[in-house]
């Protein structure tokens, strides 16, 4: 019996687990420029699974090195580019070897920064179905005459 209860309790935090937090499977990328000396923007928010591009705009050979030593450009001249894919929550800093005073950072967070837009909403579930009956008609439920007396 106990070990029933267990399997309920895992079933019910997997369902949790799921409804929270849907798979992500769309491919994202940031695009940084680094022109002038700088990273431009020296400071970005991405999701986990995100690509960041880094693209050389100035005619001198920069690099995107991590401080951590987690990634490491190596020297890339005018028009190339380097790019890095960021999996894990974090604070990530860099900056141009050649260059100490370029920095940026890339905070990866998996905080959805603004709630996903809404579907479409279904006020008229007997429409939907296409299982209208005369008691729906005659209930007057709600929305249906407002929205249909035309
Ligand atoms: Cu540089």
């Amino acid at each position: 019996m106990r070990s029933r209860m267990l399997m309920l309790e895992i079933l019910l935090l997997l369902s949790i687990t799921l409804t929270i937090c849907p798979v992500q499977a769309q491919l994202q990328t940031e695009d940084i420029e680094v022109r002038d000396y700088t990273f431009q923007p020296d400071s970005i928010t991405v999701e986990p699974g995100t690509t960041v591009i880094w693209t050389n705009y100035d005619n001198d050979q920069h690099t995107v090195t991590s401080n951590e030593e987690i990634f490491d450009s190596g020297l890339f001249g005018e028009g190339e580019t380097f790019e890095y894919t960021f999996e894990e929550p974090g604070t990530y800093e860099y900056f141009c070897r050649p260059h100490p005073f370029m920095t940026g950072e890339v905070i990866v967070s998996d905080e959805d920064p603004e709630p996903a837009e809404p579907g479409v909403v279904v006020t008229d579930q007997a429409i939907v179905n296409d299982t209208l009956t005369y008691e729906d008609v005659i209930s007057d439920g709600p929305g249906w005459i407002d929205n249909h007396a035309d």
